[in-house]
């Protein structure tokens, strides 16, 4: 007793080690799940979708690939340099063939090529299309904008735009909240299709695995099943003009129960509104 009350900090530390995660299973349940950049940040952003797993996992493939052989040449390259320099070997090597070894680098790099090429290919495939899609998002660039159009949803169809640094409440992103984000059912597969009304824009959500050229006149198609609710933020990362860095995406992920509540009212709303300025502005208060 006499030991405790003159270590207070002895007990401080038991406590603190309770009560840390219900305090932070109080905070998390209060904030939002959002997914955008980190200041600092160096590796890429968690998956939230099977495509994204899919890109991480080929990454830390050919990244064990690119470690192996960056050991070996640099290793080969010291032993060279300290084996055969002009002290150690007075007398050159007159050899300008050696068959063995020229078939041998020729062949491991080709058989190194083509091991990555076989995931690579089989991701180029996974990420192109989804076959039985339970949601289309039509995505279309402008300088510098994006409008989402969702065809199976009575042709409900808004515009986002960013919220300008004077207008942004405590909590939005500089540079990454929009007035009106994309929302998508969670669970669900969802056909993406991005076009372009003026010049090439490129429609990209890192940690949802997304990324597709929005090329005026062509509409390239890609998918994505969200695991679980919350905001996702991207960017269009094609440099489309000074307006670039003025359109980013934010994709609201909500059950699909709260979707369809939203797409009734989101829709109805912009049938009563006339005004395009006017209906941008009641959907972004409708926004879950
Ligand atoms: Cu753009």
């Amino acid at each position: 007793m006499n030991l405790l009350a003159r270590r207070p900090a002895a007990l401080l530390f038991p406590v603190m080690m309770v009560l840390a995660p219900v305090v932070m299973l109080l905070a998390g349940a209060h904030a939002a799940f959002a997914q955008s950049p980190t200041p600092w940040e160096i590796g890429m952003q968690p998956g939230f979708s099977p495509v994204k797993r899919e890109i991480i996992a080929l990454h830390d493939f050919v990244l064990v690939i690119i470690t192996l052989i960056t050991i070996f040449v640099a290793g080969l390259l010291g032993w060279v340099l300290y084996r055969y320099s002009a002290k150690r070997n007075p007398v050159p090597s007159r050899n300008s063939h050696n068959t063995l070894i020229e078939v041998l680098w020729t062949v491991l790099p080709v058989l190194i090529l083509v091991i990555i090429a076989i995931p690579s290919f089989r991701l180029v495939y996974f990420e192109d299309r989804t076959h039985d899609p339970a949601l289309t998002l039509k995505v279309t660039a402008h300088q510098w904008y994006w409008q989402y159009s969702y065809p199976d949803q009575g042709g409900l169809d808004f515009d986002s735009h960013v919220v300008s640094d004077d207008d942004l409440k405590p909590g939005q992103l500089r540079l990454l909240d929009v007035d009106a984000p994309a929302v998508l059912p969670v669970g669900k597969d969802i056909r993406i299709l991005a076009t372009s009304s003026d010049v090439i824009h490129s429609f990209f959500i890192p940690s949802l695995g997304v990324q597709r050229y929005a090329i005026p006149g062509r509409t390239i198609e890609t998918w994505v099943r969200i695991d679980k609710p919350g905001t996702y933020y991207g960017e269009c990362n094609q440099i489309c003009g000074t307006g670039h860095s003025i359109m980013p995406i934010a994709i609201k992920a909500v059950p699909e129960a709260e979707f369809a509540e939203w797409a009734k009212k989101a829709k109805a709303q912009q049938n009563s509104q006339l005004q395009p300025a006017g209906a941008r502005a009641r959907l972004a208060q409708l926004q879950p």
